[in-house]
């Protein structure tokens, strides 16, 4: 793999979308070959998988079933996205991969590491994020951003307890391995938030020049 896989995490409405676009816009100014792409999602199939998870509906979704679809979503999306692009030597910037289901099915729905690490162990091998920028932010701040824009998804609908749950996983997570976390303040200002994001830029060139010329 000669690419450079860039995960961005974070509670809902801290900014990852909007970021993503920013880094990726930058890193195109530099000649790089950038892929942007989602979970749950990525691939038609995969986007199928995401309506599934994120549309409400009256039949519970038992937190199993939740945690496989994501996964089936992931490895549909490995396979047909991220490792072909990361093989040819592209920069993915992808919104929430598996830190998001440590944090949501693991810290909000209250399943074990183990399960968890059983299947990321079982859909991606080896294969982690080189880096994850966690988007931080008070809980009650990212819903009012989300709720500004509509309808809430199955997720959003939670109470505030389980977006609490959420949030500390990935500072705890975060916290427990440094060198490939970067904690960014999202209750900034979007300007201030993108000149933080201007302060990786250079770490990033590096690593991708080091990965493509060995
Ligand atoms: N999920 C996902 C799991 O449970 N397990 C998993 O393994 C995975 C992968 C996906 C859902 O799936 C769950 C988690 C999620 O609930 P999603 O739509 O991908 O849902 O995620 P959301 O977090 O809901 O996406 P959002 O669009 O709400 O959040 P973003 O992308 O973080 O925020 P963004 O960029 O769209 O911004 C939201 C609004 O805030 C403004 C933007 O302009 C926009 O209007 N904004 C700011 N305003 C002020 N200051 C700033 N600094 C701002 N930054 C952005």
């Amino acid at each position: 793999m000669t690419g450079l896989f860039i995960t961005l995490e974070g509670p809902e409405g801290a900014g990852k979308s909007t970021n993503r676009e920013y880094l990726a816009e930058r890193l195109r100014g530099h000649g790089i070959d950038v892929v942007l792409t989602r979970e749950p999602g990525g691939t038609p199939l995969a986007e199928r998988i995401r309506e599934l998870l994120l549309a409400p509906s009256d039949e519970a979704m038992d937190a199993d079933t939740e945690l496989l679809l994501v996964f089936a979503a992931r490895a549909q999306h490995l396979a047909g996205v991220i490792r072909p692009a990361l093989a040819r030597g592209a920069v993915v910037l992808c919104d929430r991969f598996t830190d998001a289901t440590y944090a949501y099915q693991g810290g909000g729905r209250g399943l074990s590491v183990e399960r968890i690490g059983a299947l990321e162990h079982f859909v991606q091998g080896d294969l982690r994020p080189d880096l994850t920028l966690v988007f931080d932010l008070p809980v009650e701040i990212g819903l009012s951003r989300a709720a500004a824009r509509g309808r809430l998804d199955r997720f959003e609908q939670e109470g505030r307890g389980f977006f609490e749950a959420v949030r500390s996983t990935y500072l705890d997570r975060a916290a427990a391995a440094r060198e490939r976390y970067r904690l960014v303040d999202a209750a900034l200002p979007l300007d201030q938030v993108q000149a933080s994001l201007d302060t990786l830029l250079p770490d990033l060139l590096k690593l991708l020049a080091e990965r493509q010329h060995g």
